[in-house]
């Protein structure tokens, strides 16, 4: 049995503590400038101000995994699409890159190399032949433009929408349409896959084990479209070449993962280490909570490299209208969840 007292005498010498290493801010819910990782790890301090029970820890793996899935997705000259399973030091099993829901329903392709489908221009769709996914009987149809490097998958209002055909390469790209309500959720898993499973590389430039780069872009037809209002937190962080190049910390109740010192081409090879964090049940729900996880970073068309891709460029009278985003690193991290919710339609740009 729980003394009713006692957590009352934690929360009183928790603050007693804190007021004497000269925090001010103590009743307020949200930290105005502190920063929690400053406080010394483990001290009654950082357990206070934080709010939180208990300091974020990640998973870790070392190597390759083993291929569960050798041809997820199969296209003539493209690389071939797997999935593997992995085990971490804590004894808990990861999917790499991503555990992935395969049942969702393909989008209808703006571009599919795959499927050679290649429309020239945004003029060019003919959106009477794109269905509309029912989200809420009474809601606003929306059109949405999505360009992934690799990988997503679309849920409105906690329901899905469609993924992604093509889960690798080559590059592609989408148009979906959907019928839902506001306040509006959009949320999206994106992966940037990978070759060499549970190492985040790829043979690419002459190297075995290159690490891929990220991006997504998607523009909605209500206004809403990718930049830094959304929310952006990564699952799967690799290559690594030391688990000390992860940083935990939690800032203004902001949940960060970052590798501010890590190197995005170690040496490490088939050696590479990769973090692992368990992506919460029903993340893309309206009820979800985001508020511990980062905005998301927003990159140029340079960074994510799609400047002379047609995939990219045949639509960009659509794609120019938002932002590529990604978490803080568009090289190490490989599985990212991101959302934004809309009160109600944005002006239209
Ligand atoms: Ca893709
Ligand atoms: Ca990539
Ligand atoms: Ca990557």
């Amino acid at each position: 049995m729980k003394h009713p007292l006692l957590p009352v005498g934690v929360l009183f010498l928790a603050l007693s503590v804190i007021t004497l290493t000269g925090c001010s801010s103590e009743k307020d819910p949200v930290p105005s400038t502190s920063t929690v990782s400053n406080a010394s790890p483990g001290s009654a301090a950082s357990a206070g101000s934080s709010g939180s029970t208990a300091a974020e820890t990640a998973s870790f793996t070392q190597g390759l995994a083993t291929t569960t899935v050798k041809e997820l997705f199969a296209c003539k000259g493209a690389r071939v699409t797997s999935l593997g399973e992995i085990q971490s030091d804590d004894g808990k099993k990861w999917t790499v890159p991503a555990d992935i829901d395969t049942k969702l329903t393909d989008a209808a392709d703006l571009s599919n190399p795959c499927k050679n489908v290649n429309l020239p221009n945004v003029a060019s769709v003919d959106l009477s032949k794109v269905p509309v996914v029912e989200i809420d009987p009474n809601g606003t149809v929306v059109t949405g433009y999505i360009f992934a490097d690799n990988y997503f998958e679309l849920y409105i209002n906690g329901k899905p929408v469609a993924k992604d055909a093509v889960p690798f390469t080559p590059f592609n790209s989408h148009v979906v349409r959907f019928k839902a309500s506001y306040p509006m959720t959009y949320a999206m898993k994106v992966v940037d896959w990978e070759e060499n499973l549970g190492l985040g590389t790829e043979a690419n430039k002459g190297n075995p084990y290159h690490p891929g780069d990220a991006g997504v872009v998607a523009v909605f037809s209500d206004g809403t479209v990718t930049d830094g209002s959304w929310k952006a937190q990564t699952y799967y962080i690799a290559p690594l070449a030391s688990k000390t190049d992860l940083v935990l910390e939690t800032r203004n109740g902001v949940q960060l993962r970052t590798t501010p010192n890590a190197s995005n081409s170690p040496s490490c090879a088939k050696s590479c280490y990769a973090a692992h964090f368990a992506v919460p049940d029903q993340w893309f729900a309206k009820t979800f909570n985001d508020a511990a996880w980062p905005s998301a970073t927003v990159y140029k068309t340079a960074d994510v490299g799609v400047d002379n891709k047609s995939e990219y460029t045949n639509y960009k009278s659509e794609f120019g209208k938002g932002s590529f985003i990604w978490s803080s690193n568009l090289v190490l991290d490989n599985e990212v969840l991101l959302r934004r919710t809309v009160d109600k339609a944005p002006a239209t740009k």
